[in-house]
């Protein structure tokens, strides 16, 4: 147990995390091996981060099993046996509430406790950080692990104080069973979330309406009980599985395709889209090079889903309806069970709400411009405040009190450097940060990855006793530029997407996600600290060190 102090009332550590699901779970245990006395504050009542809260109806990770998981240890790898080849929510929370337990985690964990603010106290060289329940931390580090998709969504629609039924929201789903049995449901959403729960919740309300914005492209996931000798497979190739997806693109031991969709025949590329359907999961989207990047590529797989819909859905109003037009990926693609066959079940409908918007939630349901629509229960799909919301949660303050939110101008001008910190906020690291990969694939692998960074960091600081660690405006400013540079020869910024901040109203646009890779992205990163820290200033208490 990490050996705190306290004067005046004040707790005293190296390092305070914030948030226990992947990230904050792994930076403690890599924190406590190497010596730093460190607390996790976690705002939920146990370990989880986002698989805590998304307790929602037919909630599964797309990852497969085998690679959605840590790879640091090699005794966890093998003492854990995944059951399906892609991971439910309560397998995912019973993994992670397995590894609290192995490594002894919860100990230096505070739960039921939000970090309110914290603010780095330049002549101290502390982060004094305030919890919600009045407890004052002192720590030389403050590290966050709040996860990239985590502050919900509630748009502001009109009169949900109003509303007399249930309502939930699927990133803050209640720990007991809602019952659905011989209700009329209605889902605001067509997203991950809504994708999964709407074919759940259709088995066993009396009648579901689907409000749909955005139609989605979505593939089927194929999702099937493992077979014992494909887990036990995994676990002897765990040596081989760490380091190919470590230097993956996407923390999975697929590459895409080494072809462009347009270097193939119609028919060759058809068929190969056909695999992929039937392979399920990420297959499809890695079928060739550019499906990301060239217009027309796209456009080859996005057509190949839209008559996939068009087959599966037998109204053909409802198909029209239910067909995206955008390009297939450039939103997070999607895998699915059974959600366009869902639109072919009798207690089902689907109203467009870019036709006819909502205009209000009244006392007894949805109000659209069109009709109004009586709900005993409505389920929220809508999303999260990604990428910043989560940090802009917390007043984060740094050098000369600026607030992070106030130097990122609300979200609009965000700059990091790395994605892993950001001038002005000496001694603080992002754990999967904006500008950083993140959620641009399996994230754990990037998680690792972070954490491992950051632990390493700290460990070299205090070998040359450095007191503190800054990056350098001008090399985060480079950094900005290199994202943006390379995100604007992709497909990801010529759509609305949560990625860029267009779901949420009144948000500054922007896209803070490196598509550089993981391994890639990884090589960089280790780079900058073979060359001890370049684009950072080190600063020891007697002098300053710049290197560039
Ligand atoms: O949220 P979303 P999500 N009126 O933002 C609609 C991860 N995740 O919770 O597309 C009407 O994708 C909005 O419409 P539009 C994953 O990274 C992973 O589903 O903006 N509709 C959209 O349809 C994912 O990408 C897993 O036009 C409104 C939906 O709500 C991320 O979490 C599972 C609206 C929101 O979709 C977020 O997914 C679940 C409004 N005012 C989540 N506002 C897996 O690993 C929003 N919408 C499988």
């Amino acid at each position: 147990m990490t050996s705190t102090t306290r004067k005046n009332d004040v707790t005293e550590l190296d390092a305070v995390v914030v948030g226990a699901g992947f990230s904050g779970l792994y930076m403690l245990h890599q924190l406590r091996q190497v010596g730093f006395s460190t607390i996790v504050y976690e705002a939920a009542a146990d370990v989880g981060g986002v698989w805590y809260w998304n307790r929602y109806p037919g909630a599964r990770c797309d990852s497969e099993s085998i690679y959605y998981n840590y790879t640091f240890s090699e005794d966890l790898y093998n003492e854990w046996t995944w059951t399906s080849r892609f991971p439910g929510q309560p397998e995912i929370l019973r993994y992670l509430n397995f590894v609290a337990d192995k490594f002894e985690l919860r100990k230096d964990i505070e739960f039921r406790t939000r970090i309110h603010s914290a603010q780095y106290d330049e002549a101290a060289n502390k982060w004094i950080i305030h919890t919600n329940d009045n407890q004052v931390i002192s720590a030389k580090y403050f590290i966050t692990g709040v996860g990239c998709i985590s502050t919900a969504n509630i748009p502001n629609f009109k009169g949900l104080e109003n509303y007399d039924g249930e309502w939930y929201h699927t990133g803050h789903w209640p720990h007991e069973k809602v019952n659905f049995h011989g209700k009329r449901v209605g889902v605001i959403g067509t997203g991950s979330s809504g994708v999964q729960t709407i074919p759940e919740i259709a088995k066993e309300a009396a009648h579901l309406t689907v409000f749909q914005r955005t139609p989605q492209y979505s593939v089927p996931a194929k999702n099937h009980p493992y077979k014992a000798e494909t887990v036990q497979q995994a676990k002897e190739n765990f040596h081989e599985i760490k380091r190919k997806i470590r230097s993956s693109m996407g923390g999975l031991p697929i590459q895409p395709g080494e072809l462009s969709a347009l270097e193939d025949t119609p028919e060759a590329r058809h068929k190969k889209y056909e695999d992929a359907w039937e392979k399920g999961g990420a297959y499809l989207l890695f079928s060739y090079n550019d499906l990301l990047a060239d217009e027309e590529a796209n456009e080859t797989v996005s057509q190949f889903i839209r008559e996939k819909i068009q087959e599966t859905v037998k109204d053909s109003e409802i198909a029209r309806k239910l067909t995206p037009s955008y390009y297939y990926g450039a939103k997070r693609a999607i895998l699915d069970t059974d959600y366009f066959e869902t639109y072919n079940r009798k207690n089902v409908s689907l109203v467009d709400v870019k036709q006819a918007p909502i205009e209000e939630i009244t006392k007894t349901g949805i109000r659209t411009t069109n009709e109004a629509y009586d709900l005993d229960a409505i389920v929220f799909a809508t999303g999260y405040d990604g990428m910043t919301g989560s940090l802009f949660n917390m007043d984060i303050r740094g050098k000369d009190g600026i607030s992070l939110k106030d130097k990122w101008e609300n979200g609009s001008d965000v700059h990091t450097y790395l994605g892993i910190s950001t001038a002005g906020f000496p001694n603080m690291f992002m754990i999967t940060g904006p500008e950083s990969p993140s959620v641009l694939g399996n994230v754990p692998v990037a998680v690792e990855q972070h954490v491992e960074w950051i632990a390493d960091c700290m460990e070299y600081l205090r070998k040359h006793d450095i007191e503190t660690i800054e990056a350098n405006s001008e090399d985060e400013i480079a950094w900005s530029k290199h994202c943006r540079k390379l995100a604007d020869k992709t497909l990801y910024t010529k759509v609305e997407s949560w990625y860029n901040g267009a779901n949420i109203a009144d948000k500054a646009r922007g896209f803070q996600i490196y598509v550089g890779g993981y391994g890639p992205y990884r090589d960089i990163c280790d780079e900058v600290a073979k060359k001890e820290y370049a684009g950072f200033s080190l600063a020891s208490s007697s002098k300053s060190l710049e290197w560039s």
